[in-house]
C-alpha cells in the first residue's frame, strides 16, 4: 500500500510509535510517506521506502499564529495526489486529523480515507481543554478509523466523547531484535536505574529524585535522567537540595534507547497518568524490569508482581521501596526480567503488532461508500 503518516517529529511517544510504524511498514513493502514541520527524530530517511515531505509555514504580518494545520493539509492532499496514497494515518488528534479531513475533502477524484491513532495526552489532556474539546471529537467522529494504543484510552474515549464510532484497540510494540537485553553491560558497574520522558509535568520526574533519595539510604545506585523539557531544571535542583546530584546523570534527548536500556538494572515511571507507557515496554524488552505508577493504560502492559511493579500515583516511598528490592534482591530481579523480556516478546513486538495495522488499513480501505459514522465494525 501507499501509506501518508503524519506525527509530531519531535520526542514524544506519539512520534516514535508513528515512526517505528513507518519503518517496519516500508520494511513488509509499503510505501511511506511521512508528512510533517521536521524529519521525525528517529526516522532514517535514506531508508527504502520511506520519503519524507516538509510541510512549510510561510509567516505572513498578519499571522499572529501560522496555520500550520491549513499547510499540513495542502501537503497532505499534494503528496496524496502525486503519490497516488491509498490512506493518510494520522498520530495525535489534534490537529493532524483535521488536517486529514481537509486533505480528503481536498482530493475530489477519488476517496483518501485517513485513519487518526490517539495516544494519550491528545484526549487526556488537550481533548479535555474547553476549546478544544468540540474539534477533538468531531475529528475522531469524522475520521474513517480511529486506533488508540490501550483498552484504557478505547473506554476513556468512549466515554467522555460520547462517541458511538467503534474504536479498534492496537496496543504499541517494539522491535525485540534491537531492544534486548544485555547482561555483560548490565554487570558492569553500579546498580543503574533509568527515568525515560519528556520531562512535563505529568510524568512526575521529581518522584523520580524523591524516591532515588530513600533508594541511596539502601544500595549505592546512580540514576540516570533521559531525555529534557520544563521540569529538567526543577529536577536538577531537587537532586541538590537532597545532595544526591552527584549520583544522578541527565543525559539529554537521547537517540539510541537500544544502547542505553539495557545496561540499566530497573525503569521507574512514576507518572500521573500513561495511556500505554512505550518507555516500560523497551525497558522489559531489555530484560530491565519497571517500577511505574498504576494509572491509565499501564496495567495493559504490566502484570504487577510479575514483569514489573505498579505502585500508587505519588506514593514515593513504595516506589522506592520496590527499586530497592530490585537492586538488591538478584534472584527477583532475575525472575521479572525474564518474565518482562516475555511480555514483550510474546504479545507486543512487532511481528505480532504490525499485521494488526496491515489488517485494519486493509479494512478501512475496502470500506468504500460506507457512512463515516458507521465506518469500521470491531
Ligand atoms: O507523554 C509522552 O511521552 C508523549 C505522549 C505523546 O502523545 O506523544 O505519549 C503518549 O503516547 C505514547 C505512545 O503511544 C504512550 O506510550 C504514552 O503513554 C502517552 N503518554 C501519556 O499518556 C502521558
Amino acid at each position: 500500500m501507499r501509506i501518508g503518516i503524519t506525527c509530531y517529529p519531535t520526542y514524544g511517544g506519539s512520534g516514535i510509535v508513528a515512526t517505528e510504524l513507518g519503518m517496519e511498514l516500508a520494511q513488509r513493502g509499503h510505501e511511506v510517506h511521512f508528512i510533517s514541520y521536521a524529519n521525525p527524530i528517529r526516522l532514517d530517511p535514506g531508508t527504502p521506502g520511506i520519503h519524507y515531505h516538509e510541510v512549510e509555514v510561510s509567516t505572513y504580518p498578519l499571522f499572529q499564529y501560522p496555520p500550520y494545520s491549513l499547510a499540513l493539509a495542502s501537503r497532505m492532499a499534494e503528496v496524496a495526489e502525486l503519490h497516488a496514497l491509498d490512506l493518510l494515518h494520522v498520530h495525535y488528534a489534534i490537529p493532524h486529523s483535521i488536517s486529514a479531513l481537509l486533505a480528503q475533502q481536498m482530493t475530489t477524484n477519488r476517496r483518501l480515507p485517513f485513519i487518526t491513532t490517539l495516544h494519550g495526552t491528545d484526549i487526556t489532556l488537550v481533548g479535555t481543554d474547553r476549546s478544544y474539546f468540540p474539534i477533538t471529537k468531531f475529528s475522531i467522529e469524522q475520521s474513517d478509523g480511529v486506533t488508540t494504543i490501550s483498552e484504557y484510552m478505547r473506554k476513556r474515549t468512549v466515554e467522555f466523547f460520547g462517541v458511538r464510532k467503534p474504536i479498534e484497540v492496537i496496543h504499541n510494540f517494539v522491535n525485540c531484535s534491537l531492544y534486548r537485553p544485555d547482561e555483560e553491560a548490565r554487570s558492569q558497574g553500579r546498580k543503574r536505574i533509568l527515568h525515560i520522558s519528556n520531562f512535563r509535568p505529568v510524568k512526575r520526574v521529581l518522584d523520580c529524585i524523591r524516591a532515588f533519595a530513600k533508594v541511596r539510604n539502601h544500595v549505592d545506585a546512580e540514576l540516570i535522567m533521559a531525555g529534557d523539557g520544563p521540569d529538567r531544571g526543577p529536577a536538577e535542583h531537587l537532586a541538590r537540595e537532597l545532595r544526591v546530584e552527584e549520583h544522578v546523570q541527565f543525559l539529554g534527548k537521547q537517540n539510541h534507547m537500544e544502547r542505553l536500556i539495557p545496561r540499566m538494572h530497573a525503569l521507574h515511571l512514576p507518572s500521573e497518568m500513561e495511556a500505554f507507557g512505550l518507555a516500560a515496554l523497551e525497558a522489559m524488552a531489555c530484560g530491565v524490569p519497571p517500577v511505574a505508577t498504576l494509572t491509565g493504560g499501564v496495567p495493559d502492559l504490566i502484570t504487577h508482581g510479575v514483569d514489573g511493579f505498579m505502585e500508587p500515583v505519588g506514593d514515593v516511598d513504595a516506589q522506592a521501596g520496590r527499586l530497592v528490592e530490585l537492586l538488591t534482591n538478584e534472584d527477583l530481579h532475575g525472575q521479572i526480567a525474564r518474565a518482562a523480556r516475555s511480555t514483550a516478546e510474546t504479545r507486543f513486538c512487532t511481528d505480532l503488532i504490525i499485521p494488526q495495522y496491515e489488517r485494519y488499513y486493509e479494512r478501512v480501505c475496502s470500506l468504500e461508500g460506507t457512512p463515516r459514522a458507521a465506518s469500521v465494525s470491531n
